[in-house]
């Protein structure tokens, strides 16, 4: 038996993509509300007005918008996230879906807004607490452990504009304050957390925009650092407060591999590890930058503002377990003629032995395991794997039923890859699925790219009942977790 007796299986979603109630409950907006709906080859929008008054709808980018200008919901546009699947009002129902299923464990995120609307508040808003002391006592009626995610892309709006966002030394103070409140609030009731979703995006991403400067590496770079000094605070303060709490980081994890045997090949797939998924990690476990960082940051020019106190913090603050999500693998080369992957989100060489999603992510269980192994090895910690799954279109035939044999079959694969990890000592100690209920698509705002074990009566243009339906994969599901990991067929 490769799984554990008290392996938490569960699932996973986040807070500005389920939710909805964007503007109800006293919360202050985020990006995300002022994000509109996109697709595999367009990329979402955001929107904005000029300091004359002029609307703009432009691609998501980290750049800050030109001086004097504020971000503005635009009439024209549509924006998923405000309801989402209004899992604020159906958190019940939803909750009672994952408890026949067996869930052990629900990953989920506070939205930052909805504690600190404006994120520089002395005060709480007491209505927003009470959402979420609601949320958690309804799953510990049903013995489901919450693992909560603190920032899960949703940086308050007003942070955004009035402070320029994570660039600002001053939101390390203010995410430390928002943490605090939610160990303070939650104790008791929540002692799985983690600081900062994928907190490694904001580097692995960047080649993905355009006309990419050093500037764009310096802020980026600068960023991060605050982000590592804020998620150390978080751990000293979230351990001093409860002794029971466990606090973990989290990363996006891409397997990365080299297209060819060409030495020039191997040398740059470990760069592509160092920048993208080692660096982050090690900080956050190790405590102290690795040796390569000077390497990155010289790279670029990066020059950061690093105090010694902030040394101090990292070297007290490094994560309990590390947790990661994993959807593809990719592959690099500094070889010309190769057919790119172009995906959604998915960038590198076409890798012919493995098979790509409608959204341009290659179906790689290997690579769960390879990542899994290298690892454990390298931190030695518990792991949990947060994300996983395959977005895809799905349907629902007339009376209801939906099958998805193709989001089961990868499924299967994964767990499988999951076990033999386990099998050679990987200490791997939960698997909470993505969008474990269909939820709006950070990438593309789309709800048409499903994950779901259970389907969300929702379209693209927001048309929808907000219905809840069974998929196969809902009840194959159920089935694995009954026999804790053994009945895969
Ligand atoms: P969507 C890109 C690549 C890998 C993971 O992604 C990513 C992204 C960002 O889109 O994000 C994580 O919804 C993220 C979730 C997200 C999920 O993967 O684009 O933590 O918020 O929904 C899946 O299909």
């Amino acid at each position: 038996m490769p799984f554990p007796e008290n392996f938490f299986w569960g699932g996973a979603i986040a807070a500005n993509q389920a939710e909805g109630a964007w503007n109800v409950g006293g919360r202050g907006p985020a990006k995300t509300d002022v994000t509109t709906g996109g697709s595999y080859k367009e990329a979402r929008k955001v929107t904005w007005i000029d300091k004359d008054g002029n609307p703009h709808a432009e691609p998501e980018s980290r750049r800050p918008l030109p001086k004097g200008a504020h971000y503005a919901v635009l009439d024209d546009f549509f924006y998923p996230n405000h309801d989402a699947i209004d899992f604020y009002h159906h958190y019940k129902e939803d909750i009672a879906l994952f408890a026949e299923m067996g869930f052990k464990m629900f990953r989920m995120s506070i939205s930052w807004s909805r504690i600190y609307p404006h994120g520089d508040e002395n005060e709480p808003n007491k209505e927003g607490i009470e959402f979420y002391r609601n949320v958690f006592q309804e799953l510990r009626k049903y013995d489901i452990e919450p693992l909560v995610t603190i920032w899960h892309f949703d940086t308050p709006l007003y942070l955004e504009e009035h402070y320029g966002g994570w660039e600002n030394r001053k939101l390390i103070d203010f995410y430390a304050k928002f943490a605090t409140t939610c160990f303070q609030e939650f104790k008791g009731l929540v002692k799985y957390w983690l600081t900062f979703n994928e907190i490694n995006n904001t580097v692995m991403f960047l080649s993905l925009e355009q006309d990419v400067t050093n500037a764009d590496y310096q802020r980026a770079y600068q960023q991060l650092h605050n982000q590592f000094v804020a998620s150390a605070k978080a751990v000293q303060i979230g351990h001093a407060i409860d002794q029971e709490n466990n606090i973990g980081c989290m990363i996006c994890g891409i397997t990365y591999y080299p297209l060819t045997s060409d030495p020039k090949d191997i040398l740059l797939n470990r760069h592509n590890w160092e920048q993208n998924i080692f660096y982050c990690g090690d900080v956050q476990c190790r405590g102290n930058y690795p040796t390569y960082a000077k390497r990155l940051w010289e790279a670029h020019d990066v020059h950061l503002e690093i105090t010694p106190e902030d040394m101090v913090d990292l070297d007290l603050g490094t994560v309990d377990f590390y947790t990661f999500s994993y959807y593809m693998s990719t592959a690099v080369t500094t070889h010309e003629n190769n057919e790119k992957v172009g995906g959604n989100f998915s960038m590198g060489s076409r890798n012919p032995y493995l098979e790509y999603s409608d959204w341009g992510w290659a179906v790689d269980p290997d690579g769960l395991q390879y990542y899994l192994e290298m690892m454990n090895d390298r931190y030695q910690l518990p792991m949990m794997v947060v994300e996983n799954g395959l977005g895809a279109y799905d349907t629902v035939e007339e009376d209801g039923s939906i099958h998805d044999p193709y989001r089961i079959d990868y499924f299967k694969k994964h767990v499988a890859a999951m076990e033999r990890a386990l099998d050679h000592g990987v200490d791997l100690i939960g698997y909470t699925p993505w969008g474990c209920i269909d939820l709006v698509s950070a990438g593309t705002g789309e709800m048409r790219k499903r994950y779901g074990f259970i389907y969300v009566d929702r379209d693209d243009a927001g048309n929808g009942t907000f219905d809840r339906l069974r998929k196969d994969s809902f009840y194959w599901y159920k089935k694995l977790i009954g026999s804790n990991g053994e009945e895969l067929d």
